[in-house]
């Protein structure tokens, strides 16, 4: 039995497209409370986090001298996010927090870090999200968390929580990658950081590669999983922002998830980037609670 928070963090301040910040509410609809309870979990319901600002999006995105867009407002909502998931750890419960789309595991992982001093991160995703104000072509900060938390580029947003880089470069694996930007791949290369792509997927089997994954994290005193919608195959996950053919398919995310479930180092979770306004019939955030529930250790027999 875990004891979990769901902490739904609706941020769309992190990229460009309105509906992500609808995400939390479409997995909630969707039933998520109740599916986790059935499965014999002590679950509450902390609701939404909200920072200073009225609204949790943006229709004019600006950017600022760095070329960070809407960094105030990322900025805001991640010393919210950071406080809500670091009162969970006090109260020694499981923070799941429920997107809004990926500048939310800024606020998450500083959190999380604060708790375990070797923390590792299992980040499932069709991108790298390792970008930084200095490298990001887009200034969009959905694409940046990892190289935050890394301790690269604007200084505000890697000292969210407490001062300073979150987690080591050889306590990070990527997994489910198909759309990296050069300066994510020259960074990744050049700190030897721990990435299986779609084609060693493809090549491997996601059992054998989230297998080996633990592996390499096994030292660590925990390990927070930050999974992507958009790791899945667009035709398995249209509700999201940034589609990328050629992902990974449920039935395989699910048997991973299985694996994953078993460790007892998993401490933390975020589930991001769905969009109910471009998603078919909420398929997106069913399909987000079937996941859930193999986190926490659904299995099909
Ligand atoms: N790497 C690109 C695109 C991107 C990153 N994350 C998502 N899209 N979802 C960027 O803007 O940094
Ligand atoms: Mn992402
Ligand atoms: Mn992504």
């Amino acid at each position: 039995m875990v004891k979990i928070d769901i902490i739904g963090a609706p941020t769309a301040f992190g990229q460009p497209k309105l509906g992500v910040s609808l995400g939390p509410d479409a997995v909630r609809f969707s039933g998520l409370e109740e599916n986790l309870k059935s499965l014999g979990h002590d679950v509450s319901d902390l609701g939404n986090v909200y920072g200073n600002y009225k609204t949790v999006y943006r229709k004019d995105n600006v950017k600022d001298g760095q070329g960070l867009i809407n960094f105030d407002e990322v900025r805001d909502f991640s010393e919210h996010l950071s406080q809500a998931v670091d009162n969970t750890l006090k109260n020694k419960r499981f923070p799941f927090v429920i997107g809004g789309d990926h500048s939310l595991s800024i606020g998450s992982v500083s959190a999380v870090s604060h708790h375990y001093s070797n923390l590792g991160v299992l980040w499932i995703d069709a991108h790298g999200d390792i970008n930084s104000s200095d490298t990001s072509p887009s200034g969009n900060i959905h694409g940046m968390p990892l190289g935050v938390l890394l301790g690269e580029g604007n200084e505000a947003l890697v000292n969210i929580n407490h001062k300073g880089a979150k987690l080591k470069h050889e306590n990070i694996v990527l997994v489910g990658v198909r759309d990296l930007d050069a300066g994510e791949k020259a960074y990744i290369k050049k700190h030897g950081i721990k990435c299986y792509t779609m084609s060693d997927v493809a090549r491997l089997g996601l059992d054998t590669v989230i297998t080996k994954a633990l592996k390499h994290l096994q030292e660590c005193d925990g390990i927070h999983l930050s999974l992507d919608v958009d790791s899945l195959d667009p035709m398995e996950m249209p509700g999201t922002g940034t589609k990328v053919d050629g992902g990974i398919f449920l039935s395989d995310m699910l048997l991973a998830l299985n694996i994953l479930s078993k460790t007892e180092q998993l401490v933390s979770a975020d589930l991001v980037e769905v969009n109910p306004l471009l998603d078919n019939r909420n398929k997106t955030a069913v399909k987000a609670v079937t996941l859930a529930e193999y986190i926490f250790g659904q299995s099909q027999i």
